[in-house]
């Protein structure tokens, strides 16, 4: 057995909680919603059951409207060992806050290891639930394109591209970070961020987790994976016998919005909803609608990415932030390090596109350089320097995935 495979499988059972995994013992204690659907993409190589298990945990924490929450918090884990907590949130074991809709392929690409008709029938509804609330509830633009209400939704909670925004709301004082015990202050985000993110949460929730504040963003990243989403959707309806010509529908509507409200000249930028102008920042969120198989704007997208922005190829990863802008940030989060659920979803895109001699780099040197920093949270997309949790979930799921694929032929 490869090394780096046992040592990434161990990382999975030292992270796993019995029905679910954590980020990080440390940092991340509970089940995060995106986490989870990377988890289970590795896991299904490793234990198709506990990949099953892993999915359906979560959605059976999903809120009557069709929401998945983006924290499913363990109750036997102490409420201080993150904040904010379940006392925080007043929503019962769950926060009120999504993240991007992965869930979808995750389940499928679980379903593709190890088939099982129970396991799809059973999570497809509450699959199309999610959809529907992220298409429906969330179109706050009124341009087929689902909003965030807080920087957590994004995956990528101190994006350069959510600074604007963001300078409209007041930050909140009087709490205590949880996080800072067991992060490095540099790498984390900054404490006048933070309590950004706790007012615009305390907030929401204030309005029942209706009314957005002054934060509404429509994310291209968000967005392609929904619509990325409503793809695998309708492979799992005909895997299911069902009608799916709506997903791909849904999909085509997704792609067509993304295009003629986020495109603009070289790349996808996120809309600030409240005040209408695209927010000019080049983000790995950008980079993401490449998962799209026949987007017009493919080969555009490509030439940013391989350019001096992204350097897609002569970097370590895929880096969060734009390589030549100001707050390029080396270590900060998501301004400027790469994370690996990005490289992972950018090297799917590049297969859909069929660069295979990239995808396979970008595949040699995610598997390195999770294996050399002990599956670090992110790292620095220039030294390949590790950054952050180590023992980290994702990092160590989609290593074996990797691990797992047949090498393709450039
Ligand atoms: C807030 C768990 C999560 C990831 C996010 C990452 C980070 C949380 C935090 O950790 O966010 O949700 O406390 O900083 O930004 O992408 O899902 O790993």
């Amino acid at each position: 057995m490869d090394v780096t495979w046992g040592q990434a499988a161990a990382v999975l059972d030292g992270n796993w909680l019995g029905s679910s995994t954590v980020p990080s013992r440390s940092l991340y204690p509970h089940q995060w919603s995106w986490d989870s659907a990377f988890i289970a993409i590795g896991l299904r190589n490793l234990a198709p059951s506990r990949a099953r298990r892993e999915l359906t945990t979560l959605f059976s924490a999903q809120w009557r409207d069709g929401r998945v929450p983006h924290i499913v918090f363990d109750p036997g884990t102490p409420p201080e060992a993150y904040f904010p907590g379940p006392s925080f949130w007043r929503a019962g074991r769950t926060s009120g806050l999504v993240q991007p809709p992965v869930h979808a392929r995750a389940a499928l690409a679980v379903h593709e290891a190890e088939p099982d008709y129970e396991f799809l029938a059973a999570l497809y509804p509450k699959l199309v639930a999610w959809h529907d609330y992220l298409r429906i509830s969330r179109d706050a633009g009124g341009r087929g394109l689902a909003a965030i209400v807080h920087p957590w939704e994004s995956g990528m909670d101190n994006s350069p591209a959510w600074d604007a925004p963001l300078s409209r709301v007041t930050p909140s004082s009087g709490f205590v970070r949880r996080d800072l015990q067991h992060g490095a202050a540099a790498d984390r985000p900054s404490d006048e961020d933070y309590g950004r993110y706790v007012r615009l949460a305390a907030d929401y929730r204030d309005s029942g987790y209706r009314d957005a504040g002054s934060f509404v963003v429509e994310d291209p990243g968000f967005n392609a994976l929904l619509a990325d989403g409503e793809l695998a959707l309708a492979e799992i309806a005909e895997t299911l016998d069902l009608p799916s010509d709506a997903h791909r529908e849904a999909a085509a509507r997704i792609q067509k919005a993304l295009q003629e409200s986020l495109w603009d000249g070289d790349f996808f930028f996120a809309r600030d909803v409240r005040s209408g102008a695209l927010i000019r920042q080049y983000t790995c969120a950008g980079l993401l609608p490449l998962l799209l198989p026949d987007l017009a704007v493919a080969p555009a997208l490509l030439a940013t990415a391989t350019g001096p922005r992204f350097g897609l190829g002569r970097v370590h990863g895929v880096p969060s932030h734009d390589l030549t802008a100001p707050e390029f940030d080396t270590g900060r989060y998501w301004r400027g390090p790469s994370w690996f659920n990005v490289g992972w979803l950018v090297r799917q895109g590049l297969l859909r596109h069929g660069e295979h001699a990239l995808a396979s780099r970008l595949r040699d040197d995610l598997v390195e350089t999770a294996s050399r920093t002990d599956f670090a949270e992110y790292v620095d997309p220039l030294t390949g320097q590790g950054h952050g949790a180590r023992s980290f979930g994702w990092t160590a799921a989609l290593t074996v995935d990797l691990l797992a694929q047949p090498v393709a032929v450039a």
